[in-house]
């Protein structure tokens, strides 16, 4: 089963009122491969869902930036997955190395999250990856599939998770893994889940990079055949994500 090009806009704690209009008129205007090629989301701060959700073209797709890890409540300054199916945003991106590395969350609370937004009926874009010292140290494939496996010991469907390798040492630094590198970690990654979750799952989950991608340096990283599409921060929120989306083609 062929695995459709995924091109997600992460942008982070950036925007405003003003900004977000300047961008979704951007995408709005550009000419992109149809959805049968490339499925497109962008993940604006939560105060701009509705912004974005009701001014984006219908052809794209809206995610948020996190969800908490249960049903909402008593949980000051959080977000639940109620809220955001309330809302209509079908995705939520979890686990992004930001989140791990400032706010401290585990595997285990990042997986709690991803089965819990899942069982709402969010898509998650579910992001691992290594720092630069287990990196050096020869660790990358032990981090990357201990995170791994802690979502893989909490669900047992896949259709809707998109897996988003972004090595720490990529992430807004301008160092973008290059296409060995990515593709390297891209077919291990496949590999561990034929062995450790099922062969259907290894063919078909999408594997995206995230880490420093900008209209220069996608095509040859959308070339590796175990690349299938990008988390782009940066250059998400410049006309640049344009052709980001068009390395689909
Ligand atoms: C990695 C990426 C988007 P950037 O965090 O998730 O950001 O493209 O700025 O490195």
């Amino acid at each position: 089963m062929a695995r459709k090009f995924f091109v997600g806009g992460n942008w982070k704690c950036n925007g405003t009122v003003a900004e977000v209009n300047k961008i979704v008129n951007v995408l709005n205007d550009a000419d992109v491969p149809s959805a049968d090629v490339v499925e497109v989301v962008v993940s604006p701060p939560f105060v701009f869902l509705p912004q974005v959700k009701a001014t984006l073209r219908s052809d794209f797709a809206v995610s948020a930036q996190n969800s908490w890890v249960k049903k909402g409540g008593a949980y000051t300054g959080e977000v639940s997955a109620e809220m955001l199916v309330n809302l209509e945003i079908p995705w939520v991106i979890l686990g992004h190395s930001e989140r791990r590395s400032l706010l401290k969350e585990s595997n285990e609370f990042v997986s709690d999250k991803v089965a819990y937004a899942l069982s709402q009926g969010l898509k998650v874009i579910a992001c691992i990856g290594e720092s630069l010292a287990q990196r050096e140290a020869g660790e990358t494939m032990t981090v990357v599939s201990e995170q791994t496996r802690a979502i893989a010991d909490k669900i047992t469907d896949w259709t809707n998770v998109v897996l988003a390798y972004e090595p720490v040492w990529a992430i807004g630094t301008g160092k973008v893994a290059t296409p060995a590198q990515a593709q390297e970690v891209h077919a291990s990654l496949r590999t561990w889940l034929a062995s450790n979750v099922s062969s259907g799952v290894a063919e078909s989950v999408r594997i995206i990079y995230g880490g420093s991608v900008n209209g220069a340096n996608c095509r040859e990283l959308a070339a590796q055949p175990d690349v299938d599409g990008f988390l782009v921060g940066g250059a998400s929120l410049k006309p640049e994500f344009v052709d980001i989306i068009r390395s689909a083609s």
